[in-house]
């Protein structure tokens, strides 16, 4: 029997699929139709302190190969999230999910996830460090020495498995700096990717969202070969404690047999989600579960980081 489970810092999950922070996950009824789907978990929607309108409409579009968005990091605040968290894992106590956050400063971060700490939360933490969309803001996790800081302040207080969002990165030396970062600290997991940063998409003679005069983060197909090297990249860097999350381009079951060949513990779904809807996960699990099937793999184990090189 073919089996796509998996585990994250030890909790364990039916299967390796889930969605991407961003995708049906910002409300209550979103987050319960991917929890009852055939996706192992879910991310919640990444929450600041307080409920976030978000930037202007349209600031979401699908495009040919992917999507485009500026949605500015709109939530209904934290205590939405964890106040539901903490009552789905009295309900389900056999199963874990994820929460992301991420402060408006390095301050508010820190606020939220003390608040995180002395709640009753068990479940896995995702801190975005790279929404790509607010106005004035940087995506944090491309100024290593705010990372550095920011990381080594969190793991003074926090003591709960903690993982990262990362955004794409696109040399070398980058990938080398971040990984020498990240090994610092007792992280469960890194995922990438997130959306790669200001793209434009142009129709006719227009752009296609409001905010940022059209500019926002590229999902989809456009990113596959982004997402994957940036999973393999610090599969290789990594120290193995520190799990990786592959999220970026999984349309398919290929797709996503391609994320763990690159060292993927678990494969988010984002643009393909939005698009198809939560039967997504059926449909990807079964491809994904012939091509093991096709291959002689029984577990992700049997393939996970299996990647060849040409000699
Ligand atoms: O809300 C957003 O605009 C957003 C976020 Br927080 C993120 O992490 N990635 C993205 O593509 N959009």
């Amino acid at each position: 029997m073919v089996s796509t489970k998996t585990q994250i810092a030890g909790f364990e999950f039916d299967n390796c699929l889930m969605n991407a922070a961003g995708v049906a996950c910002m409300t209550i009824e979103e987050l319960e139709g991917v929890k009852n789907s055939a996706a192992g978990t879910f991310v919640t929607k990444t929450a600041t302190l307080d409920f976030r309108q978000g930037n202007t409409e349209p600031r979401y579009q699908d495009i040919p190969l992917g999507s485009i968005n500026s949605m500015g990091l709109p939530n209904n605040g934290l205590d939405y999230y964890l106040d539901y968290l903490l009552d789905l894992q009295e309900k389900e106590p056999n199963r874990t999910f994820f929460l992301s956050l991420v402060g408006m400063s390095p301050e508010e971060t820190h606020t939220i996830l003390k608040k995180v700490q002395e709640s009753e939360f068990r479940g896995l933490t995702e801190l975005n460090l790279s929404c790509p969309n607010v106005p004035g803001k940087p995506q944090i996790a491309y100024d290593f020495e705010t990372t550095d800081r920011i990381l080594a302040e969190v793991f003074d207080y926090f003591t709960k498995p903690l993982g990262i969002k990362l955004p794409p990165y696109f040399d070398i030396v980058h990938f080398d700096q971040a990984a020498a970062i990240f090994n610092k600290y007792p992280l469960k997991f890194v995922n990438c990717v997130n959306s790669i940063g200001n793209g434009l998409y142009i129709e006719d003679e227009s752009v296609v969202i409001r905010p940022k005069n059209g500019f926002g983060g590229i999902g989809g197909e456009y990113i596959k070969p982004t997402a994957l090297a940036n999973v393999h990249a610090f599969y290789q860097r990594l120290n193995p404690q520190i799990q990786i999350i592959g999220t970026g381009g999984v349309l398919t079951g290929r797709d996503a047999f391609e994320h763990i060949l690159c060292g993927a513990s678990m494969v988010q779904v984002g643009t393909t989600l939005h698009k198809e809807g939560v039967g997504a996960f059926d449909r990807i699990t079964n491809e994904l579960k012939t091509i093991m099937e096709e291959k002689g793999y029984e577990s992700l184990e049997d393939f996970r980081g299996k990647l060849r090189y040409i000699d």
